[in-house]
């Protein structure tokens, strides 16, 4: 039996997130698989840490589960950061990674494994539901013989979780929906604790040195200013941003609708 907790969240709260998260932008992502059909799940903005080396930005999770993660947990909405915050207590580590998923009462997610998490030592996946009831089943690799899959009805408010060896021997499943409450619409919000790379400060402020007046392009949001060139310089950049040695130049508003990349300038002083 997987960890369970009905009521993770109060029914109130998880009001309160499900409104403000069916209110922000959606997409159903093509299938890479056939670029003639769409996935049978939507995806909404996600935040996860940035990582160091990859040009692109993140690439510590699997595309298209995310179309919008060019933001980290720092730089969420409130509801998202407050999430975090409570379920790092519970898990016992930081939370950094926040996937969010709709399903109407067509949609599922296949049995699946996360091959992208595989040789992390941590591959537990924590999962929110919010609304409508899908359920979900959980079964060893492969296994057809229905009596030993386990299948759980995740309520509006409650969390379970996927241990992290079970990313090994079992696979997950995200069944049609048969409930139509909340307009049908089920929304998963599926975290993870992934490690990022500490940065070493002396190479960063020998960078920061050379690169005193510069102006560099970065991730909107405060805190958690997030640099994208060179690497590893985000935590760093908090701090000298909370020392002053950094001033934003120019601050674009929220998002915009299309889900460009929210940027403001930075210039470094010293
Ligand atoms: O929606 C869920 O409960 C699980 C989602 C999932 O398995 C995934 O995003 O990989
Ligand atoms: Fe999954």
């Amino acid at each position: 039996m997987i960890p369970y907790m009905e009521d993770f969240y109060s029914q109130q709260e998880a009001n309160e997130f499900f409104e403000f998260i069916k209110a922000q932008p959606f997409v159903r992502p093509p299938n890479p698989r056939n670029k003639t059909c769409r996935l049978r799940r939507l995806s909404f903005p996600g935040y996860a840490p940035f990582m160091p080396g990859s040009r692109t930005g993140r690439r510590l999770f699997k595309r298209p589960s995310n179309y919008d993660v060019s933001r980290s947990v720092a730089e969420a909405p409130e509801l998202y950061r407050i999430f975090a915050a409570r379920l790092g207590k519970y898990a016992g580590r930081e939370i950094n990674y926040l996937s969010t998923m709709g399903y109407l009462t067509d949609d599922h997610m296949d049995f699946h494994q996360h091959d992208e998490d595989k040789g992390r030592e941590d591959q537990s996946v924590w999962v929110l539901s919010l609304g409508a009831v899908h359920p979900v089943a959980i079964r060893p690799k492969g296994c057809k013989d229905k009596s030993q899959w386990e299948i759980i009805h995740p309520a509006h408010g409650s969390l379970y979780v996927l241990p992290s060896s079970y990313n090994l021997t079992h696979e997950h499943a995200v069944l049609d929906g048969t409930d139509y409450s909340y307009g049908g619409l089920r929304i998963a919000i599926n975290t993870k604790h992934i490690p990022v790379p500490v940065p070493d400060e002396k190479l960063i402020e020998e960078w920061l040195q050379t690169n005193s007046g510069t102006m560099w392009q970065v991730a909107l949001g405060c805190p958690g200013l997030v640099i994208r060139d060179p690497v590893h310089v985000n935590s760093i950049l908090e701090k000298l941003v909370s020392e002053g040695r950094v001033v934003s130049t120019k601050s674009d508003s929220a998002p915009d609708k299309s889900y460009s990349t929210p940027s403001s300038r930075l210039k470094i002083l010293s």
